[in-house]
């Protein structure tokens, strides 16, 4: 089987990669190894930059997204007993959008569905060659039987735990790694979120988020510690432990509801650099994780794939190499100021293991701080509201 770009994975950076790239007439063959409908439940991220909502417009799957998202205009910090909102609108003209990134998904899958486009669910042994010479390809299993599929160019939009970054040569990529003392158990319940945005947490227990995916979805989130069982926390522990560490001087607290998703997530910081090996491209969580409190993981994904479908129609359209060879440094650029962002929201806002009274004050004299400077704030707000995309 021969294609252009042969696409590693049907997360948001593959599978938007490919709708990218359908629109500008470019072949691709997305490679999964889940199925359909597991890549379609997984419960993610939920924030939307409004770069991220434009580039989802932009691929023509942003109907749903206009419809069901939930547009913020701001969002709430949460610290000792009181609350303060961060107005991102006033402060940056901009506004984040609302929606679970498995819907984004989904919306993504029907449009690959409806370009006919081929996308492989359910692979097995997926594995790459060729990718420092002028021909690769990405060998894979199914249960019709073995594929061989040449290409150009392979985009490694596979996770963190995927075999494109492995399949790098070792001495090539060098990486940068953080990792925290601490984890987040996130649940979807059904309850009304009873308030209209989003409240960051900082409390002497530990960091929580109350976030929400529609008018009868609530999602939130607890720290805590990094190898945490799901065992440990029965829905009363959970309830109660959020309305501690989210209650203020207002008397609000979330409303409760059924519990229909739970998940203990890891947090870390790493970098792989560069993001290119040859004819082979990282893309997304392949390429960098941040830690999710700062809602950057889906937007830098989103962002890697529209500095790579702009390279790879610039190659394809004009027979030019410059954008992709530059792909690396654009990407990185980017991810970097993401990454500091999202260590600083998480330094600032969790409980971290070892009593340490210097640190606790840092961390209220930066909030204190933050929402009392005007300048302090609007930094905040700009990274959170996102840098605008390159070339855009
Ligand atoms: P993804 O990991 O989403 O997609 C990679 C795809 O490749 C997957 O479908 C996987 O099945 C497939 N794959 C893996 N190995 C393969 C192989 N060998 N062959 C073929 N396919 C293979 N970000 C936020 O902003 N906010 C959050 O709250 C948040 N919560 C998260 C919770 C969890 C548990 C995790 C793991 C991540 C979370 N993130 C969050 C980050 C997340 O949203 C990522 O940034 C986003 O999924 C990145 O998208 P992709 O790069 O497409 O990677
Ligand atoms: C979410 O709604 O899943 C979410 C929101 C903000 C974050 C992380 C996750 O920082």
């Amino acid at each position: 089987m021969k294609t252009q770009v042969a696409i590693v994975g049907a997360g948001p950076a593959g599978l938007l990669l490919g709708q990218l790239l359908f629109r500008h007439g470019i072949e691709s063959v997305i490679v999964e190894s889940r199925s359909r409908d597991y890549v379609e439940q997984r419960v993610r991220a939920g924030v939307l930059e409004p770069g991220t909502v434009g580039l989802l417009e932009e691929a023509g799957v942003a109907g749903r997204l206009k419809r069901e998202g939930l547009v913020h205009e701001g969002f709430e910090l949460t610290f000792q007993g009181r609350r303060h909102r961060i107005d991102l609108k006033a402060l940056t003209g901009r506004s984040i959008t609302i929606y679970g990134q498995q819907e984004v998904v989904k919306d993504l899958i029907a449009a690959r569905m409806e370009s006919g486009a081929p996308v492989y669910f359910e692979a097995r042994d997926v594995r790459l060659e060729g990718f420092q010479g002028d021909v690769p390809v990405v060998r894979f299993a199914t249960a019709a039987g073995e594929v061989n599929l040449q290409c150009d160019f392979i985009a490694g939009c596979d996770g963190f735990h995927g075999v494109c970054r492995d399949a790098v040569p070792r001495g090539v990529l060098t990486t940068h790694e953080r990792t925290y003392p601490f984890a987040w158990l996130g649940i979807l319940a059904h309850a009304r979120p009873a308030r209209d945005e989003l409240v960051y947490a900082r409390h002497d227990d530990g960091f929580a988020l109350f976030s929400m995916r529609s008018p009868t979805l609530t999602r939130l989130y607890l720290q805590v510690p990094p190898d945490e069982q799901l065992g440990a926390w029965p829905d009363a522990r959970i309830w109660r432990e959020l309305n501690r560490r989210l209650a203020a001087d207002d008397g609000w607290l979330p409303e409760q509801g059924g519990i229909v998703e739970r998940s203990v997530t890891p947090m870390r910081s790493f970098v792989a650099e560069p993001m290119r090996c040859g004819r082979l491209f990282l893309a997304g969580d392949a390429a960098h994780i941040v830690p999710p409190t700062g809602a950057k993981g889906l937007n830098l994904a989103a962002a890697d794939v529209w500095v790579l479908s702009r390279a790879l129609a610039n190659h394809y359209a004009h027979g030019s190499d410059e954008l992709l060879a530059a792909y690396s440094d654009t990407c990185l650029k980017r991810a970097w100021r993401a990454e500091h962002f999202s260590w600083w929201m998480t330094a600032l806002l969790h409980r971290f293991p070892e009593r340490d009274s210097f640190r606790d004050r840092l961390q209220q004299a930066q909030l204190e701080h933050l929402v009392a400077s005007k300048s302090a704030a609007t930094t905040l707000a700009e990274s959170y509201v996102g840098l605008p995309l390159p070339g855009r």
